[in-house]
C-alpha cells in the first residue's frame, strides 16, 4: 500500500553561495525520494534556506543591498543550483515567509503562556559561524570553534530560555529503546553521551541590539528568535501541521538528513521542542560526515576551501557528480573531494557503464542491423547471471531508507557494470559474429547483456536520472514512470539505434586547470 515518506534537508544559510556539501545532502535527499517513488510510495522532499540569524545579517551588511533583495538573490543561487542537480523538491521553505514565521510565533507564545520559557541573564562564549553558545570542552587545544577556527566571542546579555533538562531522561530512554533512530548508530551514541551531563537552558532569544534580522518574540518585542529555534521549526512550517489533516500520517515515516555538524540541533534540541509542543519525533535521523577539500579540513564557506557544485556540473555533468557523491560518503566517516578525485569518478563511469552501453549497442547495429534478439533463449549461466544482478538490486531496495542503502546501491551499480563488462570481454561477441556457426551464441550473449543494461540503468535512475533515462530509451524501455521491476528477459525484439557515448571524453577545460 502506498504510504507517505517525508524527507527533509537541513536549510541552509544564505551567507555564501552553496557549496558541494549543501549539494551533496539534497542530491541524497532527491535520490532516497526516487527509490521511494520507485516504490510506489508517495515521497515529499523538503528542503529550503535559513534567512535569519547574525551570518545572514552580517553577509547582507557588507554587501550594502536591501535585505529582501539580499535574501532573495541568495536563495535563488540554492533553487538554481537544485534545479541543475535534477532535484525534485516539493517544497522550498524560505524562514522570512510570513507563514512559517507565523508558526513559529504561535508556538513560542504557546510555550511561554505555559512557563517552558523564562527570562534571565546569561554570559558565555558564542561561535558565529554556528550561531550557537559554546562551553569550554566544545572548543580545540587553542580555544577555538574546531568548526570555524575562530575564537569564541564573551557575550554577555539578557535572554530567553527553554529549559532541556526535565526532557533529558527522557531523551536518553527514547534513543536507547529506539536504537535506529539516529543512523548510523555511532552518532547515537555520540547524542548518548552529549545526554550524561545535564543539559544547560537553551537560549531562544538575541536582543534585537545585537541581531535585528529574525523573528520578533510575540512576547517581547526586544527580542528576536534564536535562529535555530526558528529554523527547526520549519520541518513542521512546511507541512502546516496545524491544518494538515495528512500531518500524523506523513509525520510518522519523517527522514531528517543532516551532517554531523547539527547533530546537537537536530537530534537534542529539537525533540526536545517537538516533545514540548506535543509533536512525537521523526522517525530517522540520518546522519552523514564531512567532505573534506584541500588542505584536508571540512570544506567550509567561512574556510575558503570550497568546490564549487556549478563548475563541475559545467565540466562532468549533473549525474556525474550525483554518483561520484553518493558512492564516496559512507557511513563510516568523512570523504574526501576534490576536482581530480570527480575527474577520476567521471573516468570509471565512462569505462564503466558507458563502454559497457557503447560497445554492446555498437555490435547490435553492425551485425543484427539494430535489432534486439529477445527471442534466443538464453542458456543457464546467462539467465544466473541476469538473476543474481536482479537479486543483488531487488535486495538493496527492500531495505529501508538509509546512507548505506543508498551507497551500496552505487557500488552494486559499478559492480555490475564490471561484471557485465568482464562477460562481454570473455565471450568475445566481435569473433563469434564472424562465425555463422556461432550465431545462437552471438545472439544469446547479446541479450543477456543488454537485459543486464536495463537492470542497471533501472536500478540507477535514483542516482542519475538523465543517464538512466538515456540507456533506458536507448533500449527502448518507455521511462515515464520508472518502477522497481527488475524482473528478467523484458526487452523485445526492436530496432534500436546506436546513441551518443553517456559520458564523452573531457574536452581539457576549467576544472583541470
Ligand atoms: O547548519 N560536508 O546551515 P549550513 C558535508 N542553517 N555536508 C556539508 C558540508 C560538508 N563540508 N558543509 C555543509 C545550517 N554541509 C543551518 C541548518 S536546519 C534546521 C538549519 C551540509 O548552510 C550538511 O547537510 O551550514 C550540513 O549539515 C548542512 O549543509 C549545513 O548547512
Amino acid at each position: 500500500m502506498s504510504q507517505y515518506t517525508f524527507i527533509t534537508t537541513p536549510i541552509y544559510y544564505t551567507n555564501g553561495a552553496p557549496h558541494i556539501g549543501h549539494a551533496y545532502t539534497t542530491i541524497l535527499a532527491d535520490a532516497m525520494k526516487k527509490i521511494e517513488q520507485m516504490k510506489g510510495n508517495t515521497p515529499l522532499l523538503s528542503t529550503g534556506t535559513d534567512e535569519h540569524g547574525q551570518k545572514n545579517q552580517h553577509s547582507c551588511e557588507k554587501i550594502g543591498k536591501p535585505i529582501d533583495v539580499f535574501l532573495e538573490e541568495q536563495s535563488a543561487l540554492f533553487k538554481n543550483l537544485f534545479n541543475r542537480l535534477n532535484i525534485d523538491y516539493d517544497f522550498f521553505v524560505r524562514t522570512s515567509a510570513a507563514s512559517h514565521k507565523t508558526i513559529v510565533s504561535r508556538i513560542l507564545q504557546n510555550l511561554y503562556d505555559r512557563g517552558l520559557i523564562i527570562k534571565k541573564n546569561y554570559e558565555g562564549l558564542y561561535c558565529e559561524g554556528c550561531e550557537q553558545f559554546k562551553k569550554k570542552c566544545d572548543l580545540d587545544e587553542n580555544g577555538l570553534c574546531p568548526d570555524h577556527q575562530v575564537k569564541p566571542k564573551v557575550i554577555s546579555e539578557e535572554n530567553y530560555f527553554f529549559r532541556l533538562e526535565p526532557y533529558r531522561q527522557w531523551l536518553k530512554e527514547y534513543i536507547t529503546n529506539n536504537p535506529d533512530w539516529i543512523t548510523p548508530r555511532n552518532y547515537a551514541k555520540e547524542v548518548l553521551s552529549m545526554l550524561e551531563e545535564p543539559l544547560e537552558d537553551l537560549c531562544i532569544s538575541r536582543p534585537k541590539s545585537r541581531v535585528w534580522l529574525g523573528i520578533e518574540l510575540p512576547f517581547d518585542k526586544n527580542f528576536v528568535t534564536y535562529i535555530w529555534f526558528d529554523a527547526l521549526i520549519n520541518y513542521i512550517s512546511t507541512l502546516d501541521w496545524e491544518n494538515n489533516e495528512k500531518f500524523e500520517e506523513i509525520w510518522k515515516n519523517s527522514y531528517h538528513l543532516l551532517a554531523k555538524d547539527i547533530l546537537k540541533p537536530h537530534c537534542v534540541y529539537w525533540p526536545i521542542m517537538l516533545k514540548a509542543i506535543g509533536i512525537p519525533p521523526v522517525h530517522r535521523c540520518i546522519v552523514h560526515g564531512y567532505w573534506i577539500g584541500e588542505g584536508g579540513i571540512k570544506m567550509s564557506k567561512s574556510l575558503g576551501n570550497v568546490v564549487d557544485p556549478n563548475e563541475v556540473i559545467d565540466s562532468i555533468g549533473t549525474d556525474a557528480l550525483r554518483f561520484y557523491l553518493l558512492n564516496n560518503m559512507n557511513s563510516t566517516g568523512d570523504a574526501p573531494i576534490s576536482i581530480s578525485l570527480l575527474l577520476q569518478g567521471y573516468r570509471i563511469l565512462a569505462n564503466g557503464l558507458g563502454n559497457l552501453q557503447m560497445r554492446a549497442l555498437k555490435i547490435l547495429d553492425k551485425n543484427l542491423n539494430g535489432i534486439i534478439p529477445a527471442e534466443v533463449e538464453l542458456t543457464n549461466d546467462d539467465k544466473k547471471l541476469l538473476q543474481d544482478i536482479s537479486d543483488s538490486f531487488k535486495s538493496i531496495y527492500a531495505q529501508d531508507l538509509s546512507l548505506s542503502m543508498v551507497n551500496e546501491l552505487t557500488n552494486q551499480i559499478t559492480n555490475a557494470c564490471s561484471l557485465v563488462n568482464g562477460y562481454f570481454s570473455s565471450e568475445e561477441p566481435w569473433i563469434l559474429a564472424k562465425d555463422p556457426s556461432k550465431s545462437n551464441r552471438f545472439k544469446q550473449v547479446l541479450k543477456t547483456t543488454l537485459e543486464a543494461l536495463s537492470l542497471i540503468a533501472t536500478a540507477a535512475y535514483p542516482i542519475m536520472p538523465k543517464i538512466s533515462k538515456e540507456v533506458l530509451n536507448s533500449l527502448n524501455i518507455p521511462t515515464e514512470n520508472i518502477i522497481t521491476d527488475f524482473n528478467i528477459e523484458k526487452l523485445k525484439s526492436e530496432k534500436i539505434k546506436v546513441p551518443e557515448p553517456l559520458f564523452p571524453p573531457l574536452e581539457k577545460k576549467v576544472l583541470e586547470n
